[in-house]
């Protein structure tokens, strides 16, 4: 029941990715550069730098990794996958592993920013779900590796503000206007949920469209969170700074753990879904590490470990076998199948749709 609930929703990603690609370029099947062939690395020493999101990975894990393989991990962090971008962008970072969501790694590619490390023929490989491997932002797995998956819903104190408990959609949270209230400072999370609020459907989240930027940037004037953040969240609600938050699930299942009143909502127009991914940066310096960093993670038991601490779902056979039974209690995590049908892959749009998601993000946030 568990195991299929899970496996669906990733079908359903999958489904609906494939429906939804249309004319969208899709990331090259190309061979692995020259530099990266030749025969799996066996054993480590030096370094690893890798990129991550805030408080997305166990220290103690990597403490073990450590221990295990010889290689040292020097972790630093960001808040969403503009500012990945743009680090990337603004030249040679030293990172060896970064961890892009499925729509940044096609952006990636196409600017030749992280490189084909043959992920397919890694050992570990052979763990990745079937339906987890001939994604579309990387058909057969040439350039990433599966890290955690989840989806962005609302989460809900509701004994600390009883009116949360009422909202339904994406509409109500923009236009409740409860105090404490708390929202991801990111673009295609904030500007897709206030589109699908004013009516745009899932497969129309990349419209060009003005007008229809417009209805979502009228709704978000009128909308001023008292928190514009991505990260923090966790130590925000369960402090009592934040009420009602949009937010990840996985974070949501943390809180719930430790508060279980708090509440996950679905929104009724729809939930983006995304999954993580393992990158290398073309010109890393140690890439003989960061495949085995990114081979040890495909392992079920070290990733089992990584959705225990970070509460999201991941796409490697056998790691649920050793999942906190928390996690299959929660439907934050294990979505009951009435609100399958509501998710849709986070959308991964064409410059003129992520310029116009700019246009209305930064111009609400200047305005708050
Ligand atoms: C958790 C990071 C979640 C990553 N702090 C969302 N893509």
């Amino acid at each position: 029941m568990v195991a299929k609930n899970l496996k669906l929703l990733v079908a359903t990603a999958l489904v609906i990715s494939l429906a939804a690609c249309g004319s969208e370029s899709t990331a090259s099947n190309s061979e692995p550069d020259p530099q990266s062939t030749g025969a799996f690395p066996t054993s480590g020493s030096g370094e690893l730098h890798l990129y991550n999101w805030t408080d997305y990975i166990d220290p103690a894990e990597i403490a073990r990794f450590t221990d295990e393989t010889g290689i040292e991990v020097i972790l630093d962090t960001f808040d969403s996958n503009e500012t990945l971008l743009a680090k990337l962008q603004s030249g040679s970072t030293g990172y060896d592993v970064i961890v892009p969501s499925d729509y940044m790694v096609q952006q990636m590619v196409e600017l030749n920013l992280i490189q084909n490390i043959g992920v397919k023929d890694f050992p570990n490989a052979k763990n990745i779900k079937p339906e987890a491997m001939n994604v579309i932002f990387d058909k057969g797995r040439n350039y990433t590796a599966p890290y955690m998956y989840g989806t962005t819903g609302i989460i809900c104190n509701p004994i600390a503000e009883p009116k949360c408990k009422d909202m339904k959609s994406w509409h109500d949270f923009f236009t409740f206007n409860l105090a404490k209230t708390d929202v991801l400072k990111d673009q295609v999370e904030v500007v897709s949920a206030a589109l699908r609020a004013v009516g745009v459907p899932a497969n129309d989240l990349c419209t060009t469209d003005k007008s229809k930027y417009l209805a979502a940037q009228e709704l978000l004037s009128r909308f001023k969170p008292a928190v514009i953040e991505s990260d923090g969240s966790i130590e925000r609600v369960l402090g009592g700074i934040s009420n009602v938050r949009q937010n990840w699930n996985g974070d949501s299942h943390r809180m719930k753990v430790e508060n279980p009143d708090l509440v996950y909502i679905y929104p009724s127009e729809g939930v983006n879904l995304w999954s993580d991914q393992f990158a290398v940066p073309v010109g890393a310096p140690n890439l003989d590490n960061a495949k085995i960093f990114i081979n040890w993670m495909m392992d079920p038991k070290n990733i089992a470990k990584e959705t225990n601490f970070t509460g999201y779902d991941n796409s490697i056979i056998g790691s649920s076998d050793y999942f906190d039974p928390s996690l299959k209690n929660d439907p934050a995590v294990n979505v009951p199948a009435e609100y399958l049908p509501l998710l849709s892959p986070i959308p991964n749009c064409g410059q003129e749709a992520r310029d116009l998601y700019t246009q209305v993000f930064t111009s609400w946030t200047t305005e708050q």
